[in-house]
């Protein structure tokens, strides 16, 4: 697909309307495209590329997979940008970029080339903050067997997941979860000592 049809509006600039964007990237299996960390790094080049603005990057981490026992380690990273566009259109390049990386969306959960989560853009909740705690609460179980097919923002699992924190405090510690009121500093420290230690950096 030509990428100028992926954002046809990103030559504006509107600076008034820029919000930022957290991104989480994961991969734990080899392609074509190379290896888990070449993925990765492809997939924050593409981000690069298409995004206004890339305000910084976290390094590679190796992280075991969750839940426990359910593949090979993962390689994550994070990154934070300044986007004019809305959500929506920033999931839809997101998925482009999977696509591209080779990734079908046949198995969630499952082995995955390269997997682009929206973590957070700006203080927006979606669909509203009466959904967005139902999912927080969901339980293991039924966050597998539900997939949302409705976007959920900030992503549901951001404050219980070392392998999204780890990285994302590199690249903004301070951006505030707007329903739970906490920084990325905050959800990381409330997190047990034994999770956020098996979040190595390469
Ligand atoms: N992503 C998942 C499921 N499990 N585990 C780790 N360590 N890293 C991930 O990015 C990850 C996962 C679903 O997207
Ligand atoms: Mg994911
Ligand atoms: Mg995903």
């Amino acid at each position: 697909m030509p990428q100028e049809t992926l954002l046809p509006e990103s030559g504006e600039k509107l600076p008034q309307n820029r919000t930022i964007a957290l991104v989480a990237l994961g991969s734990n299996r080899s392609s074509e495209e190379g290896t888990p960390a070449e993925v990765v790094e492809k997939g924050i080049a593409a981000l690069a590329k298409y995004f206004e603005v890339i305000r910084s990057r976290s390094p590679l981490y190796q992280t075991p997979a969750f839940p426990p026992g359910s593949g090979a380690d993962y390689i994550n990273a994070a990154v934070c940008i300044e986007t004019d566009h809305p959500p929506q259109a920033v999931i839809k390049l997101l998925h482009d970029i999977e696509a591209q990386m080779g990734r079908t969306r046949k198995t969630r959960w499952g082995d995955r080339t390269l997997d682009l989560d929206l973590i957070g853009f700006g203080d927006i909740v979606l669909p509203d903050a009466e959904t967005h705690a139902i999912w927080r609460a969901l339980p293991l179980s039924e966050q597998m067997a539900r997939a949302p097919d409705l976007l959920i923002l900030p992503h549901p699992r951001v404050q219980e997941r070392a392998f999204v924190l780890v990285p994302l405090a590199d690249v903004a510690p301070d951006w505030e979860h707007p329903t739970l009121g906490l920084s990325v500093t905050d959800m990381l420290a409330a997190l047990p000592e034994a999770l956020k230690q098996e979040v190595v950096a390469l």
